[in-house]
């Protein structure tokens, strides 16, 4: 069974934003820091406000330094460290140059940082991990490492602002069935639409101050938080790490009018018995992982705040938000954000999706390149359902992912480095409900002796990030399999979960 649905309802309507106007990402950023250059832009706690001017002057110091270093268009810069003014001028000027950022979870281990880096083969990165200095260079020796204040040698005056709509302007790792992560190019014509679309349908305008305690390496903190501030020229106050009492002082300090987060994040604000707070705001967002109906309800409760959720992927940026005005439906994510079309097609259905923000392929992926287009539409891998009113609802997924706090945990992944510990002979990683996290990652292992969560953990403690290393172990007889030798992890969680 296959469905069309294209529905833009009227709060929706671009109504003359053109989604492309500006043509680059970075080059809107920079129009608007020349309009009004003594604008305080960006907050970080080390530097307090942070000007256009001074954006525009950081970019192009650090750009200079890059290109001395011998970045040129379309090389890649990997990028990772805590939110800070410093990094956001990073990230302009890799974008400036027509340089494609890597951003990165600084949370990787050794082995993950190596396969970002053999992978986009990046010429320079800006991390704050010393550590990360040698597993770059055992990965690849010919990086230049440096570190956010990026103290390499100026150089001279370089080519700014070239970029177009269709240059390469990020990689976001992101995974599926393969084990490693694959890196999905987007352009910066991809960018800036799907910031357009939520300037519209959010109301974003340059009156708006954004509490931003999302890391700025991924899709929800980056393409959203930071690229739509900046975009739309509003301000951002950056906080490094989500603290619950920081982030209500901040809403009250800096006269926020809008948070976004991950379901967790929400479900922690509400245990302060500070979360009334947050009624001040303008509008709070939630996305990355499913907010509970319940989560919500509890949220309008306490606070008068009804939470509006969206979807998006790192593969299409934003695709699908709930309404500004009308009704924000809980356990739905709304409707098509502007320029986004979406179809069900097959049974179950699966949520596929066209649109100026839809990246074009994975990086060097030729073959997963055919896979995850269907006559031009990206298949999401998320089920989807549509009721009478046109909300779209998040029902399942056919992709095999686990998300934990909002960071996506890839099965097969986690497996492979589970299975490479000595007494294991086999092993099913499942993502198990859990109220705190969403999802937890628990493991069911076949093994020679009695092998402890806390032995697993070590093991792949080396290797893995935090998020992705089990919570609960299981040691089971046999996997269950099905006739073509399928593991049957439905089954797993039934037989143990319950
Ligand atoms: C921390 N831990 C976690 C997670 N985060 N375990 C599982 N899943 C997690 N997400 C571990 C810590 O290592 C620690 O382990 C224990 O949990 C408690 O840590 P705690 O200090 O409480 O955690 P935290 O540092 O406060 O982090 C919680 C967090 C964080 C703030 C919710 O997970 C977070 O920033 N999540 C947002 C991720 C995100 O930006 N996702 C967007 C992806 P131990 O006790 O063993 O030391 S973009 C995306 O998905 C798409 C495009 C979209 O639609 O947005
Ligand atoms: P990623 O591309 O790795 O950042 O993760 C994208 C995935 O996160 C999507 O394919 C969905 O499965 C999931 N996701 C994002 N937002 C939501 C949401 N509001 N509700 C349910 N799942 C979501």
């Amino acid at each position: 069974m296959s469905s069309w649905y294209r529905h833009l309802p009227s709060e929706f309507e671009p109504a003359g934003v053109e989604l492309l106007a500006g043509g680059s990402l970075s080059s809107t950023w920079v129009a608007r820091w020349r309009e009004q250059p003594q604008e305080a832009v960006i907050h970080d706690s080390e530097q307090g406000w942070v000007s256009g001017q001074e954006l525009l002057d950081r970019s192009e110091v650090i750009a200079r330094k890059l290109g001395r270093a011998g970045v040129e268009p379309g090389d890649r810069v990997l990028l990772s460290a805590a939110s800070s003014a410093g990094l956001v001028a990073a990230h302009a000027a890799v974008l400036r140059l027509g340089a494609v950022v890597m951003p990165t979870n600084g949370a990787y281990r050794a082995e993950e940082v190596a396969h970002v880096v053999t992978d986009a083969r990046p010429k320079v990165a800006i991390v704050e991990q010393p550590e990360w200095i040698e597993w770059i260079h055992a990965a690849d020796p010919n990086v230049v490492v440096t570190s956010p204040s990026v103290d390499l040698d100026m150089g001279p005056s370089v080519q700014l602002d070239q970029a177009q709509s269709e240059t390469p302007a990020l990689i976001g790792y992101t995974s599926g069935t393969t084990g490693r992560p694959k890196g999905a190019v987007l352009s910066h014509g991809n960018l800036l639409s799907s910031v357009r679309g939520l300037e519209i349908a959010w109301r974003w305008t340059a009156d708006d101050t954004l509490i931003l305690a999302l890391p700025l390496f991924h899709m929800h903190g980056l393409g959203v938080g930071l690229h739509g501030t900046l975009t739309v020229g509003a301000k951002a106050v950056l906080l490094p790490d989500f603290e619950v009492s920081q982030v209500l002082d901040s809403l009250q300090e800096f006269h926020a009018t809008m948070f976004f987060g991950v379901p967790t994040m929400y479900g922690r604000l509400l245990e302060s018995t500070r979360a009334d707070e947050l009624k001040n705001l303008r509008l709070c967002v939630s996305g990355s992982a499913p907010l509970a109906a319940e989560l919500h309800h509890k949220i309008y409760q306490i606070t008068g705040q009804r939470v509006l959720e969206r979807y998006g992927m790192t593969e299409t940026a934003m695709l699908v938000s709930n309404p500004y005005e009308g009704e924000r439906r809980p356990g739905s994510v709304g409707f098509p954000l502007p320029g986004v079309e979406i179809r069900l097609e097959g049974e179950p259905a699966e949520i596929q999706v066209k649109g100026p923000n839809v990246f074009s392929g994975y990086w060097e992926r030729p073959n997963e390149n055919v896979d995850a287009f269907v006559d031009g539409w990206f298949r999401t891998g998320d089920l989807g359902a549509i009721d009478s009113d046109g909300y779209l609802s998040i029902v399942g997924r056919a992709k095999e992912l686990i998300i934990s706090g909002g960071f996506n945990v890839y099965p097969r992944e986690v497996e492979d480095v589970i299975s490479e510990y000595e007494p294991i002979q086999e092993c099913a990683v499942v993502g198990v409900p859990d109220d705190e996290w969403g999802e937890v990652v628990v493991a069911f292992v076949v093994a020679e002796r009695e092998v402890g969560t806390d032995e697993i953990k070590s093991f792949v403690g080396e290797r893995l990030a935090h998020y992705k290393r089990p919570r609960r172990t299981h040691r089971v007889e046999a996997l269950p399999r099905n006739a073509l030798g399928k593991v049957q992890k439905h089954r797993l969680m039934e037989e143990r979960e319950t």
